[in-house]
């Protein structure tokens, strides 16, 4: 098999973890291609070069002439359609597929599918556990992990994905058996113009679907075009026959299907509200997918949450410190403040640490929570003053120049049956690696006090 380039070729935009699924997909398919990459080092070029010494490496400003000679480009999710040189290769017809797409049409076993400001992660994760539990061979990625192509296996009973705006912006036609559309919440400001655009990127996912999971405490969960599709519901606020709901009413609080109680929330190593609604979707999604009940509940049962999600770190002085680095928009952080706040004693408050790139956001959510549970916001970053705008009226501010310097802060402030909650509301690459990276040095410097 010879990969050897030509201009009428196949270019792959990106040289990161979907390039790279896309090279070996295309590579197995004895397809010629080009990797452009606009970075002059890209992180995989190494692994790239010596896994496919011949094919041809292109580095640097996207060059629109060789664009728009290919047949065909497959562009990375962090690279945005709109950049002049893709722009003008669609114009002379040359045709934009995702990863996503090429993957749908691989695929011989079932897809769910999970895109939404907040809880993807955590959806996608706890779905594919019930799944396994259920003794069903489940293929677990996408925007989790693990790129979609990469998990294309013809002994797969099941696919669990995660999807991004930003994957599901080229989605043609997914056809996806299951999926759900979290909740939205602003985010990603930087490559959206409009809060519009984002939710129309997301409600890609419905494309061709069977059947719509619908979270009904989030009216933009819903399809906004009628399409022929089954509808099922979820949500934390009324029972109805057949919807997995929240409630109150019995000893204790518990997840329901129906009228009938399936799990007491006390059962449960997840906490707070927002997970209380993540696991309702995931029971949902798994019942439309012929998951038994007991298989589900028992993976429920199991399941810790996943790391820098309102993770527990440490007690200390009667103060509880929490790491949350994966609270990158206002909507996840603001659930995180209210799901802890609910939860402690009447004069104790919560301590926010928060701020980084906040990716054009205002942050405009933080305020109700932390009116009500907020005793002071510690924040940090590129942003920290859009932190400290969107909340200086409710709350008090103090302003510090590293994370070291906002942890010491807050164990100043912080008074005993406080709860101090890293949750950034914005993105890390101001200053960390990703989240996972900003998380560690939080539990870091935690252990430190
Ligand atoms: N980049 C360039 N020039 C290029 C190509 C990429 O500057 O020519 C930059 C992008 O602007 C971006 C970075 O390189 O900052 C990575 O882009 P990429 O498309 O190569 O990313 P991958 O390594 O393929 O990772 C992507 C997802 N990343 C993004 O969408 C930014 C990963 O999600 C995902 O796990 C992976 O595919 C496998 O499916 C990460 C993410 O941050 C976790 N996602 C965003 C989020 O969750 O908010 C959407
Ligand atoms: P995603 O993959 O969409 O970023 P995660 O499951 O990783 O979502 O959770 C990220 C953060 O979002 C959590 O740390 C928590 O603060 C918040 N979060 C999780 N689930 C929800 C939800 N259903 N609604 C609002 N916020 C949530």
């Amino acid at each position: 098999m010879s990969l050897i380039a030509s201009d009428k070729t196949t270019i792959i935009i990106g040289l990161g973890e979907t390039g790279m699924s896309c090279a070996r997909f295309l590579a197995k398919q004895g397809r010629l291609f080009s990797v452009f990459d606009t970075r002059q080092n890209p992180p995989n070029l190494e692994s790239f070069v010596s896994e496919f010494p011949k094919v041809e490496v292109v580095l640097g400003e996207l060059n629109k002439d060789r664009l728009a000679a290919a047949n065909e480009i497959i562009l990375s999710p962090g690279i945005d359609a709109r950049h002049p040189a893709i722009e003008h290769a669609k114009n002379y017809g040359v045709s934009l597929r995702g990863d996503i797409d090429l993957f749908a049409e691989q695929i011989k076993a079932p897809l769910a599918a999970i895109t939404g400001s907040n809880g993807k992660s955590t959806v996608t994760t706890l779905l594919g556990e019930m799944a396994k539990a259920a003794g069903k061979n489940v293929k677990v990625g996408g925007n989790l992990g693990v790129p979609a192509l990469d998990l294309v296996d013809d002994q797969a009973e099941l696919y669990v994905m995660e999807l991004s705006s930003f994957q599901l912006e080229l989605v043609d036609r997914l056809g996806a058996d299951v999926v759900c559309l979290l909740n939205i919440s602003e985010d990603h400001m930087d490559r959206y113009d409009t809060k519009l655009q984002y939710l129309q990127a997301k409600q890609r996912i419905f494309k061709g679907a069977k059947t719509v999971v619908v979270n009904d405490d989030e009216p933009l969960s819903q399809p906004l075009v009628a399409q022929d599709m089954k509808i099922v519901h979820y949500g934390m606020n009324g029972l109805d026959l057949n919807k997995f709901s929240y409630s109150e009413e019995r000893l204790g609080a518990s997840l329901m299907k129906g009228f009938e109680s399936l799990i007491d929330v006390s059962e449960l190593q997840i906490s707070g509200q927002h997970n209380y609604s993540n696991a309702l979707c995931a029971l949902a999604m798994g019942h439309e997918l012929g998951l038994p009940i007991d298989a589900m509940l028992k993976a429920l049962r199991e399941f810790t949450g996943l790391a820098h999600r309102c993770e527990w770190v440490r007690q200390l002085d009667g103060v509880t410190y929490i790491n949350d680095s994966k609270g990158t928009n206002a909507g996840a952080t603001a659930a995180a403040i209210s799901g802890f706040g609910a939860q402690l004693e009447q004069n104790a408050g919560v301590v926010l640490i928060a701020g980084g790139d906040a990716k054009g956001a205002q942050l405009l959510e933080l305020r109700e929570p932390m009116q009500r549970f907020g005793r002071h916001a510690i924040v940090y970053g590129a942003d920290a003053e859009v932190v400290a705008e969107a909340v200086s009226d409710v709350c008090a501010v103090q302003r510090c120049a590293s994370l070291q310097e906002a942890l010491e802060c807050a164990r100043k402030v912080a008074q005993a049956g406080d709860l101090v909650l890293f949750s950034p509301a914005a993105a890390s690459l101001d200053m960390f690696k990703n989240f996972e990276h900003r998380g560690d040095c939080f539990k870091q410097e935690v252990a430190l006090l």
